[in-house]
């Protein structure tokens, strides 16, 4: 089978489990991706949202395998009309991940049944267990670009998707990037919205970092130290009121993070 077979095969089936898209980063593409090099670089103060290290390499490093050469992407739309998707109930994983991880599993077996020789092994979401850089690695794949609101924004859903990642061993090429710019001309309704004014000041100089010209909200402008005041606060505004949720039950503890930014981008679905 030709990568190009490969490559149609595992993107349409992940599109038939559910995927809004899917695509492939050839590893070597993603070693100079600019997540890639700025965060081992970062000092430990940026490391917000980070948990305890299991992979033994230095923070901010990808745990490579020898045997791997590509990531599959997927995402799943995460539309705004079922805000359930992203919330956290009852401190477990938001059943928009949840999902994420059954078409993962799916496309696991898929793959390892239907096409000979093709190892895979599912990424854990944090870097510190072994996964990767998502919004990188979903533009290195094609899915989209990074927009001035610092997420991966996608032609069809914008922002309003999530991300999850799996190794292959096969080398494929990257399907991405596009050249794609919504942002271009855009007054940015998506930042003047942010509760935190994350984006008020650069945070971030191409000089700090080698020249690496593509910095967090594309011009280094979001600060994830403010942003994440944010998500304190959210966290302090737990809904502790027992509440239904669809295809869940009752809840009775909601936490719902601000996306004031993602659902503010005019790039919306039709
Ligand atoms: C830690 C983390 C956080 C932290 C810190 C965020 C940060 N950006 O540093 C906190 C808790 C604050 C946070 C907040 C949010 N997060 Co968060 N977060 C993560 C996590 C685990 C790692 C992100 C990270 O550190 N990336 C590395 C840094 C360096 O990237 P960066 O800041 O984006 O900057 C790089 C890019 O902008 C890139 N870039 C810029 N231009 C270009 C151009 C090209 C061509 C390329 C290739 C790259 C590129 O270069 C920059 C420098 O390296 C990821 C999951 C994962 N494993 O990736 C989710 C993730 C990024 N978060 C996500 C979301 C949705 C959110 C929130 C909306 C909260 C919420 N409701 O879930 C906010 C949005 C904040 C924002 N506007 O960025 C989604 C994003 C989905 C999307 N459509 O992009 C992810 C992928 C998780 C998921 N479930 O899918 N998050
Ligand atoms: S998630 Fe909220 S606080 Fe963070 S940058 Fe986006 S709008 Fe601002
Ligand atoms: S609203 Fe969307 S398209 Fe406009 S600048 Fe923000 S991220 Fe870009």
């Amino acid at each position: 089978m030709n990568s190009r077979t490969i490559t149609e095969l595992i993107v349409n089936k992940a599109i038939a489990l559910g995927a809004a898209a899917a695509g492939i980063a050839n590893i070597q593409d993603l070693k100079s991706a600019p997540a890639f090099v700025m965060m081992p670089q970062r000092p430990h103060i940026d490391r917000v949202g980070a948990v305890e290290n299991t992979t033994g390499l230095p923070e901010g490093v990808v745990a490579w395998k020898e045997e791997m050469r590509s990531v599959l992407v997927i995402a799943y739309e995460h539309p705004e009309e079922k805000p359930y998707l992203d919330c956290w109930l009852d401190g477990k994983n938001p059943p928009g991940n949840l999902e994420l991880i059954k078409i993962n599993k799916k496309l696991k077996e898929y793959i390892e049944a239907e096409i000979p020789g093709v190892k895979t092994e599912s990424l854990n979401y944090y870097v510190e267990k072994g996964g990767v850089w998502l919004k990188d690695a979903s533009v290195v794949a094609g899915l989209g670009t990074i927009g001035k609101n610092n997420l991966l924004i996608t032609k069809e859903y914008g922002p309003r998707v999530r991300l999850r990642a799996m190794f292959l061993s096969v080398d494929l090429p990257s399907t991405g990037p596009g050249d794609w710019d919504p942002c271009a001309g855009c007054d940015m309704p998506c930042r003047k919205k942010c509760p935190q004014n994350a984006f008020d000041r650069i945070t971030y100089e191409a000089g700090q970092y080698g020249g690496l010209t593509k910095l967090p909200g594309r011009d280094g402008s979001y600060s994830l130290l403010t942003c994440d005041r944010q998500m304190a606060e959210d966290e302090e505004n737990e809904i502790k009121t027992p509440t239904e949720v669809p295809d869940y039950g009752t809840a009775v503890s909601i936490i719902k993070y601000c996306r004031e930014c993602e659902l503010n981008c005019r790039i919306k679905p039709s």
